[in-house]
């Protein structure tokens, strides 16, 4: 299998896998209770919060947060910024986030707030005078992307952090897809708030985190026990947390390859696969993008069509974010772009990790132009 879908969900490292065995048979007390046996539990998850503040430089592992994924980080930053904030009601985001962020905004909605949804440039940019401009007296809160999961585009996020705090709006970024590709320092970014997921970063699915800044306001959005210091009732996923904090530990060692070696693969991959399939091209911004991913457009083609003609050569990549996909709509990313419908259609995400060998590249190169030419000889457009 030659697997190029990492920014869907990540292979687990063996080291993650090692360091989380223990807590499933052996160490599986609540670490909640008071005996011994149960505090085997709690050090681990203090040890692994240690590791996810030193990765985002966070200063404080007070500030760390653990959830159960990027979508729950996003859902408790948003909801739970807002929620301390009663006295104002406006919420800032982009047309390019993902669903656990543009869902929720039109769920906001509904709940009576209000919403301004940042237009993108055909690069997939947001303009920082418009953001400026459609900041309120009533805006909570901004939230904007730090990477794009579908192009890899990454957002002018010191610049808009800035612009908020200037006009002291509180601000939140979804770094679901930029942790472990380029270097996070959130005291250097000065963001308020920061979701990141396991699965995106080698550690297993089913854990993320949410970094605040100390000081910030939140509202839990899970209500219950004393939990996470009161910020996030339920019992804590012990093996998922120690799985996280090993997966950042490693993501600080792994970075240099991931910008270097990583980058140079998408690179080779992309200029292979545009010299010798006519009629496609990049999406999104070439130099502000993350080293992992490219979104090419075939045109003339469906891009489902040709994940499944891919998937007969064991090649895995996606049409667009994981969680759209089956859907017959195309890409909302690439159509806030200005990307026209035929074009997004025959859009392809590929998106690697450190486990990608030039192998792998050669053998996409090698493959991919014949499944295109003869989906093409298929269509009715071709
Ligand atoms: N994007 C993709 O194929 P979860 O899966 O809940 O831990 O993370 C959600 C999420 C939030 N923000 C961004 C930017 C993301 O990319 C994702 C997950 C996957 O693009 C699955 S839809």
């Amino acid at each position: 299998m030659t697997y190029t879908d990492n920014n869907a969900t990540t292979r687990v490292a063996d080291e993650v896998l090692e360091a989380m065995l223990p807590f499933f048979s052996e160490k599986y007390g609540n670490p909640a209770s008071m005996y011994l046996f149960a505090q085997e539990s709690k050090h681990p998850i203090d040890a692994a919060r240690k590791q996810v503040a030193d990765f985002l430089n966070a200063g404080s592992t007070e500030a760390i947060i653990f959830t159960s994924c990027g979508t729950e980080s996003n859902n408790t930053a948003i909801f739970g910024a807002l929620a301390a904030l009663p006295g104002k009601n406006h919420f800032i985001t982009t047309a390019v986030e993902h669903p656990s962020v543009l869902n929720l905004a039109k769920e906001l909605e509904k709940r009576g707030y209000s919403t301004t949804i940042l237009p993108v440039d055909n690069k997939g940019l947001i303009s920082l005078d418009v953001l400026r401009d459609s900041i309120t007296e009533n805006t909570a809160l901004v939230s904007i992307m730090w990477a794009n999961n579908e192009t890899g585009v990454i957002s002018p996020l010191e610049e808009a952090c800035a612009i908020c705090h200037e006009k002291g709006v509180l601000f939140h970024t979804d770094a679901v897809q930029s942790a472990g590709k380029i270097p996070i320092d959130v005291q250097k970014a000065d963001v308020d708030l920061l979701s990141i997921s396991g699965h995106k970063i080698h550690a297993p699915k089913g854990i993320g985190a949410l970094y605040v800044k100390s000081g910030t306001r939140m509202k839990p959005l899970l209500i219950g026990g004393h939990h996470e210091n009161g910020r996030r009732a339920g019992t804590q996923n012990v093996q998922g947390i120690v799985g996280l904090g090993k997966a950042c530990e490693l993501a600080s060692i792994f970075i240099e390859d991931e910008v270097t070696r990583v980058k140079e693969l998408r690179d080779k991959l992309e200029s292979g696969l545009l010299k010798r399939i006519p009629k496609s091209h990049v999406n999104g911004s070439i130099e502000n993008r993350i080293p992992n991913t490219t979104n090419i457009t075939f045109e003339f083609i469906e891009g489902e069509a040709m994940l499944l003609s891919m998937s007969d050569f064991g090649i895995c990549a996606s049409s667009g974010s994981a969680c759209t996909s089956g859907s017959l709509e195309p890409s909302h990313v690439l159509l806030a772009m200005g990307v026209p419908h035929s074009l997004a259609h025959g859009a392809v995400r590929f998106s690697l990790s450190r486990y990608n060998t030039e192998e792998d590249i050669d053998y996409i190169i090698e493959k991919l132009p014949g499944v295109i030419e003869r989906l093409r000889e298929m269509s009715p457009f071709g």
